[in-house]
């Protein structure tokens, strides 16, 4: 630009920005039009939300600048979920402008609570795996870490969820119905993404075979790009989610033949990539649409990330140097490959270079145990829509194969045990976990017991050949949005006492521990747990047509359904109380309210029929007057991110029952415990590294560890036993069985039973005595009001070790070399 002429731009000059009420009102007269006669709720919603990215976006411009010019080592988080929920809330937060924009709505008669409530979650994931992806974004943008999120912009994230007597219904999600103010679309990133076609070898100058991918379908890439603030800083990285789009050239050939219909349908067909999230169902395998999305976001970020990267690089054997790639799981790992390709097939290089650079360039992260939940796609399928990428994993599985042929000489077994390809008798799978851990110089699990699962159990082979690539990442959460933001009250007290360097550094909330004895603090500790019961009520009793006594113990069971999760324990639980309550109320000391909440995969049958079987529960008890109000069972339909805010603040006792060695790690488990709940849990995932922070009497743990169920599986366990031994399991199973609970429905409960009886896979009734042994204590416990509240305070006060910024810092140290910007 001319030295003298006058900038438009904000950044380049000291152009004053406009107050939030000017840019307020701006946006409510010129981009909605709208006026006092026709404003709506939404409007205003969608007017603060423009004025707060507008104070976003000058920091944002810079946060970029400043990494382009700097050419610092970026890190990209690859992942096909982003679970990010409301962004407005935290946007107020992390900017400091909550109060203003709270004042300012005031002004005009609005309120913003109610006004927040208009948005719609982003609910483009399933569960942990996409809550955390967006837990590590808040922190990667707190640390000031140069850090990239690439997805997908799906037009319907994660199904809502309806109950219809008793049954879980889908419903679609339609959240961009009203637009998203939050997004900047980029047509001008716009990528070209290839499919199927064909494969044409040619020979170059010196002799060597080249190879071309030809005559593919191409479907377009369009970023949209969502602005992540950093807490109280001036970062704001950015997660740039992809669109599909057909290309213009999509109708040429029905055009041409003058059909056009067909044509668009062809359109629609390459539009579909982008439509809908895929809910997590027991076996994702298989699904081509699956894996055009996984490659779509892969291809569009790689050539993204390549695009960056030659603006300030030439030589690209400083790729990773660079550049730090994080799968979050395999759904990306088609990048290895992909980046294979791209080295060898447009820019030149030898097998040997791309592969150096490739390895060092990715990382994956595992989430599941689980065998059969590891992916793997029909080698058939990969051939027809990636042709050129089977070709590159074939030679890699080759070479591998080479490689500890010649250093371990192993069995053949073994050979094809860490063989990418799965040979069957249908035609060969391609595992896609095995591709990741050859690919990649770092493997993490989430949580100590997992990664060390996965070492000795599920890849012991790969972890004696690969020393130093397995290695644990403890999952973490976003303090700002789980406390600060969610619990205000309980913030605003411990700021009170101990300021808010916490909200930065949670190691300060050990301070606490010294108001144990402070009379006054666990006054208000405890009437603010009552407070945030109250203000559940006042979020969510009025639509389900609850009513909740804030004198009652919640007791909170919040998660997807699984039946590793063991949710059915839970019930088998409540039972028991029932029937202690018709035997003898006397015995029953503390009222209890049981929530629960999540999605089941809407083709899990199991875990929807538990559902069900909930709802039956509860009816049952809301109607049996001895009841009396000592028991009370609620699930709130559509568990979601905003819905997580205010039922874990609100819930005394968190439960985390899963199967020891099923949950990965869990993260839920953590919020509960920095929010003041006491846990019940067994041995499994975080659960383990939750009780040595808090300290084993403050936490109920209970049931077989992980090597507890694999003994007991490998002697030959017979759920049967404990039906028959033990009476009051016994009277329960009966009374699922006899149809107490669905008189209406017979028979509808008789999977579960023969679950319970006759295979029990996740041994609920195994664990069901020592559970309720736990509960009792839990019980016990919880009378002692002083007690619990002392326990309360600890749980808050020892949660350091599950920040996301502590697990942020340790991948930036450990796996991607990078520093925060500008230290
Ligand atoms: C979860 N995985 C783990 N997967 O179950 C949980 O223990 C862990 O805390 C969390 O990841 C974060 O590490 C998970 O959420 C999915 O939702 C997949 C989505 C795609 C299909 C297969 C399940």
């Amino acid at each position: 630009m001319p030295k003298n002429q006058k900038s438009i731009f904000f950044t380049d000059a000291k152009v004053k920005q406009s107050s939030l009420v000017t840019q307020f009102a701006e946006h409510l007269e010129f981009d909605l039009v709208k006026d006092r006669a026709t404003v709506t709720g939404h409007d205003i919603l969608k007017a603060i939300s423009l004025a707060i990215k507008d104070r976003i976006a000058r920091n944002w411009l810079k946060t970029q600048h400043a990494y382009q010019e700097s050419n610092a080592k970026r890190v990209h988080y690859l992942s096909l979920e982003f679970l990010m929920g409301s962004l407005l809330g935290n946007s107020l937060i992390n900017l400091g402008l909550y109060d203003e924009a709270n004042k300012l709505l005031k002004s005009f008669g609005y309120d913003l609570e109610t006004i927040m409530k208009e948005e719609p979650d982003m609910g483009l994931g399933n569960g942990g795996l996409g809550r955390l992806a967006a837990c590590f974004m808040e922190s990667m943008s707190t640390l000031e870490l140069p850090a990239f999120g690439y997805g997908i912009l799906y037009e319907f994230g994660i199904f809502d969820q309806d109950i219809e007597n008793g049954y879980q219904v889908e419903k679609p999600d339609h959240w961009l119905r009203y637009g998203n103010p939050w997004e900047v679309v980029r047509p001008e990133m716009t990528y070209t993404v290839k499919f199927n076609g064909a494969i044409e070898t040619f020979y170059d100058a010196s002799g060597r075979p080249r190879y071309k991918w030809v005559n593919t379908d191409d479907v377009l890439a369009i970023a949209h790009d969502i602005p992540v603030p950093g807490y109280q800083n001036d970062t704001v990285n950015t997660l740039r989610l992809w669109q599909a789009k057909a290309t213009d050239e999509f109708n040429l050939n029905y055009f041409n033949q003058g059909n056009y219909l067909s044509a668009v349908e062809n359109k629609n067909l390459s539009e579909t990539i982008s439509k809908v999230l895929y809910p997590n169902d027991s076996i994702p395998q298989g699904k081509t649409l699956r894996l055009r999305q996984q490659y779509f976001f892969v291809s569009a970020t790689l050539q993204d990330i390549i695009y960056n990267f030659k603006l300030y690089n030439t030589d690209f054997k400083v790729f990773p140097e660079k550049n730090a790639i994080q799968l979050n799981d395999t759904h990306p790992a088609i990048a290895i490959p992909d980046l294979m390709r791209i080295l060898m097939d447009d820019e030149g290089f030898e097998w040997n270079d791309a592969w150096d650079i490739t390895q060092k360039t990715f990382a994956y992260t595992n989430h599941t145990i689980v065998p059969e939940a590891l992916e793997e796609w029909p080698e058939s399928l990969i051939s027809t829509l990636l042709p050129r990428h089977v070709q590159i994993i074939r030679e890699i599985d080759k070479r591998y194969q080479e490689e500890i042929k010649e250093k371990h000489n192993p069995p053949e077994e073994l050979l094809e045990k860490l063989s990418i390809f799965r040979k069957d008798l249908n035609g060969n799978s391609i595992r896609m976990a095995n591709l990741a851990i050859i690919g990649s110089h770092s493997v993490n699990g989430v949580a100590e017991l997992h990664t060390e699962i996965l070492k000795k159990h599920i890849f012991p082979e790969y972890n004696s050949y690969m020393p130093g690539k397995f290695n644990n990442k403890t999952n973490g959460i976003s303090v700002r949005r789980f406390l600060k933001q969610a619990n205000p009250m309980l913030s605003d007290l411990i700021t009170e006492r101990i300021g808010n360097k916490w909200i930065k550094d949670l190691g300060e909330l050990r301070k606490i521990e010294k108001y144990l004895k402070d009379n006054d603090f666990k006054e208000k500790w405890k009437n603010i747990k009552r407070a945030n019961k109250i203000r559940l009520c006042e979020y969510i009793c009025d639509d389900n047509n609850f009513q909740l006594n804030p004198d009652s113990l919640f007791d909170t069971q919040v998660k997807r359904f699984h039946e590793y999760k063991r949710q059915l324990l839970n019930v088998l639980h409540v039972i028991h109380k029932y029937n202690l309550i018709k035997e003898n109320p006397e015995i029953v000391k503390v009222p209890r309210t049981v929530i629960f909440g999540g999605k089941a995969a809407p083709s899990y049958i199991m875990a929807k029929l538990i559902i069900k079987l909930i709802h039956s529960v509860s009816e049952t008890i809301d109607n049996d007057p001895d009841v009396n109000g000592l028991l009370k069972v609620i699930f709130i339909k559509n568990y979601g991110v905003t819905l997580a805010e205010k039922i874990i603040p609100a819930s005394d006792l968190s439960e985390q029952i899963s199967t020891a060695g099923f949950e990965a790690s869990g993260t839920g488990n953590m919020k509960f415990a920095l929010n003041g709940a006491l846990t019940i849990g067994t041995l499994d995932g975080a659960n383990i590294e939750i009780k040595n922070e808090v300290g084993d009497d403050n936490i109920f743990i209970f049931g077989l560890t992980a090597g507890g169920i694999m003994q007991k599986r490998s002697a030959g366990y017979s759920p049967a036993e404990y039906y028959e031994s033990n009476p009051a399991l016994h009277k329960i199973v009966e009374m699922i069985s006899t149809n107490f609970f669905n008189k209406t429905e017979p028979g509808i409960f008789e999977p579960i039973v023969n679950e319970l009886l006759y295979r029990d896979y996740y041994f609920v009734m195994a664990d069901f005595d020592a559970y309720i042994k736990a509960q009792n204590f839990a019980e016990e416990t919880y009378l002692n009001t002083d007690l619990w509240t002392i326990k309360s305070i600890l749980n808050t006060a020892r949660m350091e070790m599950f920040s996301s910024d502590r697990a942020i810092h340790e991948y930036s140290k450990d796996i991607w070399d990078i520093e925060p910007f500008g230290k």
